[in-house]
C-alpha cells in the first residue's frame, strides 16, 4: 500500500473518474474516502461526513454490515464464479429471483440479471423490441422517454436519457429513442396549477404515439421520480394518465427502478407508490446496497409469456449475470430489509419524520420549494420565491451549497439548483434533524454571500 499522502498524486497521475473534468479535479485532487459505518463516511484525514446521499442513491441498509460481508465471504470460499449460460445456474441467482420476485406485484415473476443499471436498461431496450417482434409487430420499434431523465451511460442507457450535454459528446440518442417534456412544474409549469401541469405533460406522450404512428412504438420508459434530474417529483395528476396512455395506446410501460426500487420511497418499488403496473422494470443500486454491483430487469408475465412461447433464444446476457457473490449480498441485503422492516419504516415512521423536517427548510429566504416521497427529496433554490425566478447561474449557486454542507461534515447531492437528499434507510431521526440544521446554515452562508 503506498502512503496515503501519496494517493491524491497517484489518483491524479493514473485515475480516470466518470464524470469529471480530469484536469480540474487533478488541480484540486479527489477526496479519498476510507471508511464507513451507519449513515457515516470518513475521508483519510479522519473527517467524518454523513452521507445524505446514501453513496450515490445506493447504501440504503447503511455502511458496514458485517452480515453481508459474511455472506459474501461464504460464497467467495464455496464458489467464486459460475455462470448463467448453457443450463447453468447457482443458488445464490436462483434465490435471488425468487426473492425479488415475491416482492414485486402479482404480475411480475422473472428477473433477469445484469452487472448494473446501465446493462438493465440496454437490456429491457432489447427485449421490448423482440417481444413485440415476436408478436408479429416488428415495426414497433421506437422507445419514448423523457427529457433530463437519466438511464445511465451505456449507448442505450445515455441515449434513453435526458440529458442534452451527454448526448452531445459520442453522437447520442440512437435511432429509435424519442423524448418528451419531464413534469418539472416548478420551473416548466408557468401559470398552470401543477395538476393541469401534469395532465399536459403526460398528454405529450400520446401526442408523440400520434407523431411516430402507434405501429412504430415500442415502449415508454421512465423513473418514477427522476433521480438524478433533480428528484422532479410528478404532480398527482401525471402517473394515472401515462398509464391510461400506454394502456390504451398498447405501447409498454417501463418504469426504471434504479434508485427508487428497494424501499427508498416507502414501497418495495417506486411505481407501487404510484398505482401503476410497469410491464419491465430495470433495477440495481439498492438491490445490494452498492456492496457488489448486480443491476437486472424484472419481467412481466405479459412479457415473459412471449419470451416462453413464441422468442426462443434471448441473444443477450452477461459475464457477471447472476453472479452468485453478488447474488448472495443482494440476498442477505434483501433479507436485512425485511428483517428489520426498513420499508415499513420508511413507510411510516422515518420517511413522514424526514418530510416534516425535510419541509421546514420552506420558510428560508432562498428556497422556493421544498418536496419529498419517502426518503428522497429535493429542496429548490430560489432567487425570489415569491415569482419562482432562480439564480441566473443555477450550478453555481447548488455547487456553493452543497461545498457549505461538505464543509460541516454533511453530503448532499446538488442537481443545478436543487438540494438533493437520499440518505441512508437506516437514518435516525437524530441523524435526519442533523442533515436539516447542516442544509440550513449551509444556505444561510450561501445566501448571505449573495446578498453581501
Ligand atoms: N437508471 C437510473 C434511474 C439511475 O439513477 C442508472 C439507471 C444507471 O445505473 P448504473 O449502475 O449503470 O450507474 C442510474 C444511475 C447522479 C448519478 O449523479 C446517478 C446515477 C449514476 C451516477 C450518478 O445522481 N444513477
Amino acid at each position: 500500500m503506498p502512503a496515503l499522502s501519496n494517493l491524491a498524486a497517484i489518483d491524479a497521475a493514473h485515475h480516470f473518474h466518470p464524470f469529471s473534468d480530469m484536469k480540474k479535479l487533478n488541480a484540486s485532487g479527489s477526496r479519498i474516502i476510507e471508511r464507513g459505518e451507519g449513515c457515516h463516511i470518513f475521508d483519510n484525514a479522519g473527517k467524518r461526513y454523513l452521507d445524505g446521499f446514501a453513496g450515490l442513491w445506493c447504501v440504503n441498509v447503511g455502511y458496514g454490515r458485517k452480515e453481508i460481508t459474511e455472506a459474501v465471504m461464504r460464497q467467495m470460499n464455496e464458489l467464486p464464479y459460475y455462470n448463467t449460460f448453457f443450463g447453468t445456474t447457482t443458488p445464490p441467482a436462483t434465490l435471488l429471483a425468487e426473492k425479488i420476485s415475491a416482492h414485486a406485484g402479482e404480475k411480475i415473476n422473472h428477473v433477469f440479471f445484469t452487472g448494473s443499471g446501465s446493462e438493465a436498461n440496454d437490456t429491457w431496450f432489447r427485449m421490448a423490441r423482440v417481444y413485440w417482434a415476436a408478436i408479429g409487430k416488428p415495426t414497433k420499434k421506437a422507445v419514448i422517454a423523457r427529457v433530463n431523465g437519466y438511464h445511465g451511460s451505456t449507448v442505450a442507457g445515455a441515449s434513453l436519457g435526458g440529458m442534452k450535454w451527454m448526448h452531445e459528446q459520442g453522437d447520442l440518442p440512437i435511432a429509435g429513442v424519442h423524448h418528451i417534456g419531464q413534469p418539472y412544474w416548478y420551473a416548466e409549469g408557468g401559470d398552470m396549477s401543477p395538476e393541469e401541469f401534469g395532465l399536459a405533460r403526460a398528454r405529450e406522450l400520446e401526442a408523440k404515439i400520434d407523431e411516430l404512428g402507434e405501429d412504430n412504438v415500442a415502449a415508454f420508459v421512465a423513473e418514477p421520480i427522476q433521480g438524478a434530474g433533480g428528484v422532479i417529483v410528478p404532480p398527482s395528476t401525471y402517473w394515472p394518465e401515462i398509464a391510461r396512455i400506454c394502456r390504451e395506446r398498447n405501447i409498454l410501460l417501463v418504469c426504471d427502478e434504479v434508485i427508487c426500487g428497494f424501499g427508498r420511497l416507502g414501497h418495495w418499488f417506486g411505481h407501487q407508490h404510484f398505482g401503476v403496473e410497469p410491464d419491465l422494470a430495470p433495477v440495481a443500486k439498492g438491490l445490494s446496497s452498492g456492496y457488489l454491483p448486480i443491476g437486472g430487469v424484472l419481467i412481466s408475465d405479459r412479457v415473459a409469456d412471449v419470451f416462453l412461447n413464441e422468442v426462443g433464444d434471448f441473444n443477450h446476457g452477461f459475464t457477471y449475470s447472476g453472479h452468485p457473490v453478488c447474488a448472495a449480498a443482494a440476498l442477505e441485503n434483501l433479507r436485512i430489509i425485511e428483517e428489520e422492516k426498513l420499508v415499513e419504516r420508511v413507510h411510516d415512521d422515518i420517511g413522514p419524520y424526514f418530510a416534516r423536517a425535510w419541509k421546514s427548510l420552506e420558510d428560508h429566504d432562498m428556497v422556493g420549494e421544498v418536496v419529498s416521497v419517502g426518503l428522497m427529496g429535493a429542496v429548490q433554490l430560489a432567487k425570489d420565491k415569491k415569482t419562482r425566478q432562480r439564480f441566473e447561474k443555477p450550478d453555481e449557486i447548488g455547487t456553493m451549497v452543497r461545498n457549505e454542507c461538505l464543509e460541516r461534515g454533511l453530503i448532499l447531492r446538488a442537481t443545478g439548483d436543487r438540494m438533493l437528499a437520499s440518505p441512508p434507510l437506516v437514518i435516525t431521526e437524530g441523524e435526519v434533524d442533523r442533515m436539516v440544521a447542516v442544509l440550513r446554515e449551509g444556505l444561510d452562508a450561501v445566501w448571505a454571500k449573495m446578498r453581501g
